[in-house]
């Protein structure tokens, strides 16, 4: 199969290009740090094909998808992966510049990469497109504020998408992880303080960016026949938190 991963340069992307490319599918890896997917495609050989993609500059991405070599051309599987997080700040406290990130590349940048990849797996009645959603986008916390309006979005994006392409062989998911360690998400969160972002992982087992690989694998081959609509993972440590009362 060919499978195209946005945010294939770190974290679950990187690991799912990894196990892709093992298991003998194509990779079209896509993200903004050229060095980075440069050297993956080194480790990895030509089934994985590196491609500069900035999701947040939605103008770029259909000429992007159109110049795609012969060979990678056919996207079987699109992996709406790349996303960040920016800050922990209650909302009256937060940086605009942070909301408009975000917004720029969970929602519009998903959104213009399907927009340009559906119509052809529509016309070929077969195609896949898995959301990297989040237990953000259903489950509010402290300072989740816009990260988690983002992710309430992608998860009714992709259940959207499945209703209108009913009667369709094309499968849409929205994967929604809980806490993950090992990967890029708190450093970017926390603007680079990595001290910070090693914090969040202290004294619990949480689950890692190969966990969500082998999970987003688990995906891509499932039966072509079964539509997972939403999966929620977590580790066992984490759980969702009880309603809070302010006493006076
Ligand atoms: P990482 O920060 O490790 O990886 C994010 C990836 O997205 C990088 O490859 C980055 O590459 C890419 N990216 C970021 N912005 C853009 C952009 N504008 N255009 C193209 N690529 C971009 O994070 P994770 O692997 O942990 O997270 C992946 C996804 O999973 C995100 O959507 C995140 O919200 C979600 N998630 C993460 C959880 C966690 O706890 N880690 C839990 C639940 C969901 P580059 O910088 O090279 O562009
Ligand atoms: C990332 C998971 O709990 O940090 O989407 O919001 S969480």
């Amino acid at each position: 199969m060919n499978v195209l991963i946005t945010g294939a340069s770190a974290g679950f992307g990187k690991a799912l290009a990894e196990r892709l490319v093992a298991g003998g599918h194509q990779v079209i890896g896509c993200a903004r740090r050229r060095d980075k997917l440069d050297a993956l495609a080194t480790t990895l050989g030509e089934a994985f094909l590196p491609v500069v993609m900035d999701v947040s500059d939605t103008a770029s991405i259909p000429q992007i998808i159109a110049d795609l070599p012969a060979g990678f051309q056919h996207i079987d599987v699109l992996v709406n992966n790349a996303g960040l997080a920016l800050g922990t700040e209650p909302a009256h406290e937060a940086d605009l510049n942070d909301w408009m990130r975000m917004l720029d590349t969970n929602v519009k940048g998903l959104v213009a990469l399907t927009h340009a990849v559906l119509p052809a797996m529509v016309a070929r009645d077969s195609g896949y497109i898995i959301n990297v959603g989040s237990i953000a986008g259903s489950w509010p916390y402290f300072g989740g504020n816009v990260y988690g309006a983002t992710k309430a979005f992608v998860k009714q994006f992709s259940l959207n998408l499945r209703a209108d392409l009913v009667g369709t062989q094309v499968r849409v998911t929205n994967l929604e992880p809980g806490n993950v360690a090992g990967t890029e998400f708190s450093n970017v969160r926390y603007h680079g303080d990595d001290e910070k972002a090693a914090k969040v992982y202290d004294g619990f087992k949480t689950m890692t960016g190969e966990d969500i690989g082998d999970i987003l694998l688990w995906l891509i081959e499932s039966p072509a026949h079964i539509n997972v609509n939403r999966l929620e993972v977590m580790p066992v440590a984490q759980t969702y938190n009880g309603l809070t009362i302010a006493k006076q």
